[in-house]
This record gives C-alpha cells, sequence and structure tokens, in this order.
C-alpha cells in the first residue's frame, strides 16, 4: 500500500517509524512541517525534518526524541564560551546536517533535494519530504508579544500562553511536485499525532494543500496526538484550551472535519467514538500510546489495517 504521511516533530517521527518498519521501502513518504525552521549563526536548521529523518535511521535521541543519540556538544560549548547563549542545544554531529543543508542550500538546491541528500546520506529509504521549499516561519502570539516558534518553544519552555498564531510566508509557499505526485499517488492518507496548530497546521495551510487532499479518494486517516485530555508530547493541550479548542480527541478531530475520514483514538478515549462518528468520520480505538518500537509497529499495521477496511466500505 502506498502510503503518504502527515508528519510534524516527534510524535510523527515515532509513527512514521513504525510505518516505515511495516511497509516496502519505496511505499512511504513522509511530509514534514517546515515551518518551525529558523537560522542560527548562519546555519538553517529544520528541526522536525530533522527529527523524522533521525528517528528513521535509528539515530534518534531516545531521551528527546529530537537531536542524535550519544551526540557530544563540544561545539556547543565553545560558541558559549564565545558569549553566546546555548539554549539551542545542537550537538556536534547534529551541526554536520545543519551545515551541510546551509552549504547545499546556498549552492541552490531546494530544500526538497537536499533533504533527499541527507536522508540518502543516512541510508534512510523512505523518501522524506518538506512541505515546501519556500520559507515558511510560525509566530506566536503571546503576552510577551510575538515569538518565534523556538523562542517560544526551546528557549522559553513553551511557558506563554499562546493566543494566536502566524505562518509568515505562507501565502507564498507551493507545494512542491514531490509532495503532489506523493499525495496524488498514495492509497492511503495519514495525519501522524502530531500538534494539530503548529506541526500539522502549517503543513495544512500550505496553499492548494486541502484540494490536493480532497482531489484524492484514499483513505485518509489522523491518529490523535491527546490522550486522556492531555498531549502525549509537547505544548499541544495547552495551546488547544487558550486557542479556543476542546482539550480532546474530539477537538483535533473536529479540527480535521472534512479533510479526514477515519480518526483514531486511544481506548481511554473509546467513549468519545460517538461524538467523533457525529463528525462523519470512522473511528478506531486501541492503544494509541507509542512507548517503544513494539508499540510503533502496532499501532501502525493497525492504522494501516483501518485504512485498508475504510477503502472497502
Ligand atoms: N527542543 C528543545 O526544547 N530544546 C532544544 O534545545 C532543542 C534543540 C534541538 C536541536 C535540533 C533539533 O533538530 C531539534 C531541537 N529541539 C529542541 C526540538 C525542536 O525545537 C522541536 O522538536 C520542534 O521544533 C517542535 O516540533
Amino acid at each position: 500500500m502506498k502510503v503518504a504521511a502527515f508528519a510534524g516533530g516527534v510524535g510523527g517521527a515515532k509513527l512514521a517509524g513504525g510505518l516505515q518498519a511495516t511497509l516496502a521501502p519505496t511505499d512511504l513518504c513522509v511530509v514534514v512541517n517546515t515551518a518551525d525552521d529558523f537560522d542560527i549563526w548562519g546555519l538553517r536548521v529544520c528541526p522536525d525534518l530533522d527529527t523524522v529523518m533521525y528517528a528513521l535511521a535509528a539515530l534518534a535521541n531516545p531521551e528527546t526524541g529530537w537531536g542524535i543519540k550519544d551526540d557530544s556538544f563540544g561545539a556547543l560549548g565553545m560558541i558559549s564560551t564565545y558569549g553566546e547563549e546555548d539554549w539551542f542545544r545542537l550537538g556536534d554531529k547534529d551541526l554536520a546536517t545543519h551545515i551541510l543543508r546551509t552549504h547545499r542550500l546556498r549552492a541552490g538546491m531546494r530544500l526538497t533535494e537536499v533533504t533527499a541528500g541527507l536522508a540518502d546520506g543516512l541510508g534512510v529509504r523512505t523518501t522524506l519530504l518538506p512541505m515546501c521549499d519556500e520559507r515558511v516561519s510560525t509566530m506566536l502570539k503571546t503576552r510577551a508579544g510575538l515569538l518565534d516558534f523556538q523562542e517560544y518553544f526551546a528557549r522559553r519552555g513553551q511557558k506563554d500562553e499562546v493566543l494566536g498564531v502566524e505562518l509568515c510566508g505562507i501565502d507564498n509557499a507551493r507545494i512542491p511536485a514531490e509532495v503532489s505526485k506523493a499525495i496524488a499517488g498514495a492509497e492511503a492518507i495519514i495525519f501522524c499525532p502530531s500538534n494539530p496548530v503548529v506541526s500539522l497546521g502549517p503543513i495544512l495551510a500550505v496553499p492548494g494543500m486541502h484540494e490536493l487532499l480532497a482531489g484524492s479518494s484514499a483513505p485518509k486517516i489522523a491518529v490523535s496526538p491527546i490522550v486522556g485530555g492531555r498531549a502525549l508530547k509537547g505544548p499541544a493541550d495547552k495551546m488547544l484550551r487558550s486557542l479556543g479548542h476542546e482539550v480532546s480527541a474530539t477537538g483535533v478531530a473536529r479540527m480535521y472535519s472534512g479533510l479526514v475520514n477515519g480518526f483514531v483514538v486511544d481506548q481511554v478515549d473509546r467513549e468519545e467514538q460517538v461524538s467523533i462518528s457525529a463528525l462523519g468520520m470512522h473511528v478506531l480505538v486501541t492503544d494509541a500510546v507509542m512507548r517503544n518500537e513494539t508499540d510503533r509497529e502496532r499501532l501502525a499495521r493497525e492504522v494501516l489495517r483501518f485504512c485498508s477496511g475504510l477503502e472497502t466500505r
């Protein structure tokens, strides 16, 4: 089954890993959020692309979910010695990725091509695609002012209440041909359990994305990133609340209403089956929390089986 998956950071990377382990290598394409990307010390950093890439290359740091396992921080220590702030924890091996990415982008390659080259270098056979080649930046309205995403996320530790979200540059973003092709050719489209506002939100906001999805007759399913009223990881629950959404699987399903025809919830949220079905979605209730590799593969298999079932209905 040819699958296109939409993913943000750590939650998306986990399910992408499970899908990769389950599918034939040429059958999976992961489209990743790039609105968290930013520049630091002249380097272009793409945290979500790297989080997914390292997970698919079995290089991810198991403690954080982002960065590279067993990385060292010698360069960052030296940068700090020079008097720069070190709140964004870039490891030595990770730095190599950003140096090469920046070098290749400056040489005129598209982010799509650069990402393919880096993933290939790490032996990743899954197709990894940025949502667009243009620069898009998530900016968050808070009481402390308009914050750049990483300022909010990594520097200030997600403590600010998010009152609004702006996607700077989104109007100029274009769906890359590779993404159009992957979605048009997909036999299942999966929204990974990523933050619906700042991870999958930007992917869905690329002009033409809704139309592209609507043009596909493939089953489309989303996996809830909210379990028992809480985010599996990160600030999604706080963000949903402050932006006026219901903090529940149903709340997320509502945000994807008209975009997906299937929704996956955890056992603890089984009672929400009724409210989600009322949105016109088929519901799969399962153990949706991925604690380890076994969980990832099991969930991926169940999700794919769910998609096959929707196909034949
Ligand atoms: N997240 C943090 O909370 N603190 C960090 O210092 C940090 C460093 C970092 C370095 C490379 C990378 O690829 C990701 C990194 N992240 C860090 C994660 C990143 O900010 C978030 O995962 C995403 O942007 C949200 O999906």
